[in-house]
């Protein structure tokens, strides 16, 4: 039997290995790993690159609703063109329910939302803001059962944080029904104490997001997370990890044997709070939370990286326009740090900065990076074996890397739907050329190919193992 397509020479990393294999697809799937697969409708010459398989961005945040007179930058058609140029094939947004809808209606209107827009294959985690008889009693496992797997919970922002009692009531419910609690960790209550301080001294630029949300708000909360799963008795992903003593609260709890995952980003390996504090109102432009923190923090990250305490590297591109009365840049209304949206773009850099900062210049492995980019996504948020690995059987989602392809990331290039890149003129070596969608090329060079093909990915319980 003909394959529809050969993906000839590449170096191809699987679930355990990096071997020089031509990869047989039919019908969408992974067929054969293997040399003379014979005869075939396609043959793609992939000599000189890299076969990993496509990212799974399980963070991100996509027409998510941000507050009066504010709009995201990104619909799915935007986004999910972003990713797909940026290596990706699986994206996880948040649906987060408007005050008076239900969490099914939420559900409801962010699939309207989605379907037949999308460029890569798309599925829902759930945002937990309403801890009603209705939502807890009726909708969450109703929705669990319909194969939406996880959610998050906040610790900050008003309007969207729960008290410890309410995360502990949702956690039951998650116990009941194996789904992956996702927590925003940072104590409200410190960072509001802070913020009025800082606002009655006078202190309003973009910075000062950064300077009242330090360190031990994210510490503190973190270790109370935690706390917070192991009396309910679940596993649970601290998303976002920016510094050590965080991490250091997660590989503490790892050690007496608790089930917590972890994930860091592009922007805490990359960024500083310096960065907030660059001239005029440019600082507004890498508002996001938890913010950046400094060279050391960043070297803490590495290190967390490098010794596998990281299951996630994720982007939470959260895209905002900077020039725009709906975006960072309001005259008057975000005069105040505190009224700046937060959230920064990424979907589309995550993968090249992380090639080129961790795995060419030695910090990672090339496994390693397929794990904690792709691999571990599937398998904590229940999409193992079908997604996030290159073996047989598994859907043919495949990135084609180009390692000695040198550029500056350049917001002209990039295909989201924000104004600016954090990471304007920041040079990387090796670039995602070509990504399949189950066996469809969906981006080449830079640019999309072919109609949006994306699915909704319906999913399974998360393996609590990894
Ligand atoms: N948390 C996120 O996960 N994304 C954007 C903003 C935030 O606070
Ligand atoms: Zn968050
Ligand atoms: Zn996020």
């Amino acid at each position: 039997m003909t394959y529809d397509l050969i993906i000839r020479g590449a170096r191809v990393v699987t679930g355990a290995e990096v071997v020089e294999c031509d990869i047989g697809i039919r019908e969408g799937r992974i067929n054969a790993l293997g040399q003379d697969l014979g005869p075939a409708d396609e043959v793609i010459d992939a000599t000189g690159l890299i076969a990993l398989p496509g990212g799974i961005d399980s963070h991100v945040h996509i027409a998510q609703p941000s507050g009066p007179g504010i709009e995201m930058a990104d619909d799915f058609a935007s986004a999910t063109r972003s990713a797909a140029c940026g290596g990706n094939t699986t994206v996880m947004p948040f649906c987060l329910p408007e005050d008076g809808v239900t969490l099914r209606q939420a559900v409801n209107d962010y699939h309207a939302k989605a379907d037949g827009q999308c460029h890569v294959d798309v599925s829902f985690h759930l945002i937990i803001k309403d801890t009603d008889a209705q939502t807890l009693g009726q909708d969450l496992p109703a929705l669990f059962a319909a194969g939406y797997t996880s959610f998050k919970v906040f610790m900050t922002y008003a309007g969207l944080a729960l008290s410890d009692r309410e995360i502990l009531d949702v956690m039951d419910v998650a116990k009941a029904h194996n789904a992956m609690v996702m927590v925003h960790a940072e104590n409200e209550d410190a960072i509001e104490f802070l913020r009025d301080k800082a606002e009655a001294s006078g202190n309003t630029g973009p910075v000062h997001h950064a300077r009242t949300r330090p360190i031990p708000v994210e510490r503190e909360a973190t270790h109370r997370a935690i706390s917070l799963a192991e009396i309910a008795g679940v596993p649970l992903t601290i998303v976002h990890v920016s510094n050590g003593a965080a991490l250091e609260e997660i590989t503490r709890a790892r050690r007496r044997g608790l089930k917590v995952f972890a994930e860091t980003c592009p922007q805490y390996i990359t960024l500083t709070a310096d960065d907030l504090d660059r001239a005029g109102f440019e600082g507004a432009k890498y508002v996001c939370s938890p913010p950046p923190r400094d060279s050391a923090e960043q070297a803490a990250i590495w290190a967390g990286l490098e010794q596998g305490d990281f299951d996630l590297f994720s982007s939470d591109h959260c895209p905002f326009r900077f020039a725009d009365s709906a975006g960072k840049d309001a005259q008057g209304a975000r005069a105040t740090f505190r009224n700046i949206p937060n959230g920064i773009p990424g979907v589309e850099t995550r993968l090249p900065i992380l090639f080129s900062e961790g795995v060419m210049k030695g910090r990672i492995t090339l496994p390693r990076f397929a794990a904690i980019t792709a691999t571990n996504h599937a398998r904590l948020y229940g999409l193992a074996a079908r997604k996030g690995a290159i073996c047989v059987g598994a859907d043919a989602d495949i990135a084609l890397w180009d390692p000695n392809l040198t550029k500056p990331i350049r917001q002209t290039d990039l295909h989201h739907g924000s104004d600016y890149t954090p990471w304007e003129g920041f040079e990387v070596t090796g670039w995602p050329v070509r990504t399949l969608l189950r066996g469809q090329t969906v981006a080449k060079d830079g640019e999309i190919v072919g109609a949006a093909t994306g699915d909704y990915l319906s999913r399974s319980a998360p393996e609590f193992l990894i």
